[in-house]
């Protein structure tokens, strides 16, 4: 169709994505302000996040009684979910199910693309282009696109003509892969990889893990949940949205105040211990110093390095899965079952390609730099996300006076609290870069960000107010406060973190989260808006 004869669908709020920011956006925006408001998918459902990551072993390592909206007494009343952390396949029944008690579905454009969105100073809209050729304009841009949406399938030379079947975790094929007979090579030992292994194993020929940097691993102990939690899920909700909210990373449970030296040694190992047979992330809850004192951290990491050597009895194997070169936390500590434990299987084995990297992919195999061959007939690439920023420069957002967000932010993402970009006027990014968002339990960052958002643009409109963006004083007061806060802690020491943007090569290395914790963010952003939207310019 001709660019003149497209239909300009006029809104006040474009959304784009429907994970769990886009659907709450548009249920605030829509249902509690009464504004035009509409949301763009890519999928052809909602999920986000999780309408892509179906691949084996997918499942979210946040607890599944805060793993979900807590804004409805309604949805939590009538939801209950099955395990300790939810599965791929029931996050997205949840998500499906609130889309449909909330009719949100109606306002969402599924299948549908942006492909590019553009400001304009003469209209004050935002001028949307998708893919399936709709022009909307809109006062308001909100971007819900996740953090970690956008693929990273590395460049290995000769992929191209690789005779096998390769996918990449987060693109999974809806129908599923058939490792049955089959060798299978995976790429990646971050939370994805530590996942996918186990189960991979259980019915491929043999797989063969390529490790490029090892990995801290906890055991999440999932399980059925039973009929007294679920009871205690309903009857204390108001609690557990209590600590969610006043924790510093939006999980259930308080990090303990004490520090590791405060305590004997073997006091130490007793609650190292307990939080291992526990489970799950709670076990950076162990001690209060555990992110921010290199000699505490040492501790953690000796005894979690301990654990594998117990567990993987190839002595060989478990010297080169506890080859751990940074504090444990600085990455995203993975949660696993019976990630270790797959190593012991005979159609199982690790390959060290920090020592000897991947070279090529010929059509039948994966050969390393000195040489060495491994013929593969399915190749997994675990290879994580270009997290963070990926998805807000795929979209081609154009500022004020032209400005690309290529350009604003070709050394590294630069905004005010995550949520807004100097020269991009009404234009919210949803757990942005420079807020808490992949350091905090998702649903509670995404909850806050909404919620302020919406704040936000109901004084707008009910003060006759046009624009809103950060000063440019403001972004380099927030930009140079959230690397302080990054340098406060052990973070920054890993080098190969995507928190970093290392993981894609070429990606200006930023420290992207906010490791200031949630609450204390929490608490900033509504000071901020009391004082009158202290640090953003608005204009009539
Ligand atoms: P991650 O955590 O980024 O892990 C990706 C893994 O893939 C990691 O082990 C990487 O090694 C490895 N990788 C990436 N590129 C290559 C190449 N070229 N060669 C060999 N190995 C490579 O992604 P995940 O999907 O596991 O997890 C992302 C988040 O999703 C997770 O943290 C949760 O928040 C949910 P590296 O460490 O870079 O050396």
């Amino acid at each position: 169709m001709p660019e003149t004869n497209k239909t300009e669908t006029e809104l006040d709020a474009v959304i784009i994505g429907a994970g769990f920011s886009g659907l709450y956006q548009l249920h605030c925006l829509r249902d509690r302000l009464g504004l035009r408001a509409r949301v763009l998918e890519m999928a052809d459902g909602v999920g986000g996040t999780w309408y892509w990551n179906r691949y084996p072993g997918a499942r979210c390592d946040s607890e599944s009684q805060s793993y979900c909206y807590a804004f409805s007494d309604e949805l939590t009343r009538e939801w209950e979910w099955s395990e300790r952390y939810p599965g791929h396949a029931e996050i997205r029944r949840y998500l499906n199910f609130v889309a449909d008690k909330l009719d949100l579905k109606r306002d969402i454009r599924f299948s549908t693309k942006v492909t590019s969105a553009q400001y304009e100073a003469a209209d004050n809209r935002w001028h949307v282009a998708t893919d399936s050729g709709d022009r909307l304009t809109a006062k308001y841009l909100i971007t819900a696109v996740g953090c970690l949406s956008t693929a990273n399938v590395p460049k290995i030379p000769g992929l191209d003509a690789f005779r096998g079947q390769w996918y990449h975790t987060g693109q999974w094929p809806h129908d599923g892969v058939d490792f049955r007979g089959k060798r299978v090579a995976q790429i990646g030992t971050g939370s994805t990889g530590i996942q996918a292994a186990p189960v991979i194993a259980e019915t491929a020929a043999h797989l063969t893990v390529f490790q490029r940097t090892a990995n801290y691993s906890v055991p999440a102990r999932n399980a059925p949940l039973t009929p007294e939690f679920k009871t205690y899920i309903k009857e204390n909700f108001d609690e557990i949205r209590r600590t969610t909210r006043s924790t510093t990373n939006g999980h259930p449970f308080v990090i303990s105040q004490r520090k590791v030296f405060d305590v004997s040694e073997e006091e130490r190992q007793k609650i190292y211990q307990a939080a291992w047979t526990k489970g799950g992330l709670q076990f950076r809850a162990a001690f209060e110093d555990l992110l921010v004192s290199k000699d505490a951290n040492d501790t953690a990491a000796k005894f979690l390095k301990n654990k594998i050597r117990e567990i993987v009895k190839d002595p060989e194997t478990a010297a080169k899965l506890s080859d751990i070169d940074h504090p444990y936390g600085a990455k995203r500590p993975p949660i696993d079952t019976d990630y270790f434990e797959t190593f012991n299987r005979a159609n199982v084995s690790l390959v060290d390609v920090r020592a000897d990297p991947i070279a090529e992919i010929t059509p039948t195999a994966i050969k390393l730099e000195s040489g060495a061959e491994y013929p593969v007939d399915i190749i997994v690439f675990a290879t994580g996300f270009d997290a963070m920023t990926g998805a807000l420069l795929r979209l081609n957002l154009t500022g004020r006076d032209g400005l690309k967000l290529a350009q604003a932010w070709q050394a590294g993402p630069r905004n005010y609290l995550g949520l807004q970009i100097a020269g991009f006027p009404n234009l919210f990014t949803i757990t942005g870069p420079g807020s808490p968002s992949v350091l905090c339990n998702m649903p509670v960052a995404i909850e806050q960000h909404v919620e302020w958002i919406t704040d936000c643009i109901d004084h707008m409109q009910r003060n006759d107010i046009a624009r809103i963006e950060p000063t440019e004083e403001a972004v380099n007061g927030w930009v140079q406060h959230v690397n302080d806060a990054a340098n406060a802690t052990l973070l920054p020491q890993a080098h190969h973190s995507w928190y970093l943007g290392a993981n894609v090569p070429g990606k200006p290395r930023v420290f992207m989260p906010y490791t200031g914790g949630m609450a204390t963010y929490r608490e900033r952003c509504n000071a901020i808006a009391d004082n009158g939207y202290e640090g953003f310019s608005l204009s009539a």
